[in-house]
């Protein structure tokens, strides 16, 4: 499991979240889209009551213009004229003549003439205006029904007037708010409210009543019209009606994508490459001894992985991720990147030796020569000695390529090792198809010493192969100061262990070449009898 496996106890709550954005989204949208259209609605409708309040004011006022041709008639003479022109006129209630404040005469039947507060059934505004109108609450005639008058004053204190029925206004905004549950109220100058629909409800939240007033240009009309929040709960039901099967899939898509994206997340390959760009890498230095010059002749190179958290990943468990996922080869890369790096800061004499591991992949990899060359060049004024170790492995497949490549690069006077001898699954005959330098003798066989005159069958078996073979031989993994002594005494030329240095940061092996790189490892004698007493 890669190293941030913590994500994973998370996953789910990705997921699950992928899978509720859309819908919350979707509830909202259709929430506000709900709302525009509820108002869209709103507004028309008040604009087409608002005409149609606009067109009753044009006819009550062409009635008034129309009444002007009895001016200074009698009434008895005009009274039947009136009667017949508010009969066969629509809308009008009644129609009539002023002087000073006093109805004159008018087009209803039977009633006394009284005075014009009388019959609005409250005084008329003061306007200071000739031309006024106003929505009542009734008439004398009609004393529960709204109507507006409309009033003309003439300068001679005569006038003229007309009484549109508010029973007009109230059908028509029955007509085109009762579908959807509007209330709405109109208004003349400021007078009484003629309304229609139902009373306002509490609504809740977002979705709370919406009130729209709107006002004409032309005349004193103003008209409100409220939406119920039941009505905006309905279109926004319907909304999510059509979005929600949309959602739906959005949310099952998104989920998937979630999931696969978590899933590549937490892969090695990706853990791996991000740690590239996060610089989480670094390499390590493990010395290597001469016994023929009797001083350090060289190191390898092996790969570090700190977490940010300060937690190690073990080298042998991400390189063999790198290696089944894919990464091996950009790994390496970077390895040889960050070694040029390092190297860059180093004073070694000419031919000191610097080992890198090489994957079978990479081996394979037509960039193999090429990344091995530039890295090569980068560290050119060194004048270091290259050392490919290859594991046994790595020389199965396509032997004659490899073994085009490896002769390539020791023409440019690189060496090639094979790394953890013995313990690869191998014929022997690659000793004598590849072109190598030598072999690095696996720590098993060399944990196998006994005494220092006891012989060890297949050590000794594998350091005499190599002097047949004339290949330089390493012993690898030595901690005891007894195995050091065994593998000089048989010409084992190089040493590499614990017992002669650790692996250890650009830093730390500066300092430790500075101190010890020169100087030849001192072995204590006696450690025959003391492995025989333990
Ligand atoms: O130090 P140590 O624990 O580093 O190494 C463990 C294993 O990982 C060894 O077999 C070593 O060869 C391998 N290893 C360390 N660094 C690298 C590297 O850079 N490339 C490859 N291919 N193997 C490495
Ligand atoms: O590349 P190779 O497989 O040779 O990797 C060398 C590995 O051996 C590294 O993991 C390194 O840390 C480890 N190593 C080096 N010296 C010693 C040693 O003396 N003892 C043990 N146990 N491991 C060692
Ligand atoms: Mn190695």
């Amino acid at each position: 499991m890669p190293p941030q496996k913590r994500h994973r106890d998370f996953g789910w709550l990705f997921i699950v979240c992928a899978g509720l954005l859309p819908l919350v989204l979707g509830i909202l949208c259709t929430a506000i889209e709900a709302r525009h259209t509820v108002n869209q609605q709103q507004v028309s409708t008040a604009n087409t009551l608002l005409s149609q309040a606009e067109k009753m004011s044009d006819s009550a006022w062409n009635m008034i213009t129309t009444l002007r041709q009895y001016h200074h008639r009698a009434c008895a003479d005009i009274e039947e004229n009136l009667q017949r022109a508010g009969t066969l006129n629509a809308y009008f209630r009644s129609i009539g003549m002023l002087q000073g404040d006093h109805i004159s005469c008018s087009s209803a039947y039977g009633l006394n003439h009284g005075a014009l507060a009388e019959m609005m059934l409250q005084p008329p505004p003061v306007t200071g205006k000739a031309w006024w109108s106003l929505s009542i609450r009734g008439t004398l005639g009609v004393p529960d029904r709204p109507a507006v008058i409309f009033v003309r004053q003439l300068p001679d204190s005569s006038g003229f007037w007309a009484v549109i029925d508010g029973q007009y206004l109230m059908d028509f905004m029955h007509a085109i708010g009762e579908s959807r549950g509007y209330q709405m109220t109109l208004q003349f100058n400021g007078g009484a409210i003629i309304s229609s629909g139902p009373d306002e409800q509490p609504g809740q939240l977002y979705l709370k009543s919406a009130q729209y007033r709107a006002e004409s240009s032309r005349y004193p009309i103003s008209v409100n019209v409220t939406v119920p929040a039941t009505e905006l709960v309905k279109a926004w039901r319907q909304a999510l009606f059509i979005f929600l099967p949309m959602a739906a899939i959005f949310s099952i898509l998104l989920m998937v994508l979630t999931a696969n994206w978590l899933r590549r997340r937490l892969s090695w390959a990706d853990e791996i490459r991000r740690a590239m760009r996060n610089r989480q890498f670094s390499v390590h230095y493990q010395p290597v001894y001469s016994t023929d010059i009797e001083r350090c002749k060289g190191a390898e190179a092996l790969m570090r992985w700190q977490l940010p958290n300060g937690e190690m990943i073990r080298p042998d468990i991400f390189i063999s991720h790198a290696e089944s996922e894919g990464v091996i080869v950009p790994l390496t890369q970077h390895l040889l990147d960050l070694m040029a790096e390092d190297i860059q800061s180093w004073q070694v004499e000419p031919d000191f030796h610097i080992g890198f591991n090489v994957a079978a992949e990479h081996l394979q990899h037509p960039d193999f020569v090429q990344d091995v060359m530039r890295f090569a060049r980068r560290i050119k004024d060194k004048q270091m000695t290259i050392t490919l170790e290859l594991t046994e492995r790595s020389l199965i497949e396509d032997g004659e390529m490899v073994a085009r490549k490896l002769r390539h690069l020791q023409s440019h006077g690189m060496k090639v090792a094979i790394d953890d001898f013995g313990t690869g699954h191998c014929a022997l005959s690659y000793l004598m198809t590849f072109p190598l330098d030598y072999l690095k003798i696996d720590r098993g066989f060399i944990n196998a010493v006994e005494g220092l005159e006891t012989e060890t069958p297949v050590l000794d078996a594998i350091i005499n192969l190599c002097h047949k073979l004339e290949l330089d031989v390493l012993g690898e993994g030595v901690e005891t100061s007894l195995q050091f002594a065994y593998l000089r005494q048989r010409g084992v030329g190089l040493i590499q262990g614990y017992y002669y240095a650790r692996p250890m940061d650009n830093d730390r092996l500066r300092a430790w070449l500075n101190e010890h790189g020169r100087k030849p490892l001192l072995v204590e004698e006696s450690h025959e009898p003391e492995l025989h007493h333990s």
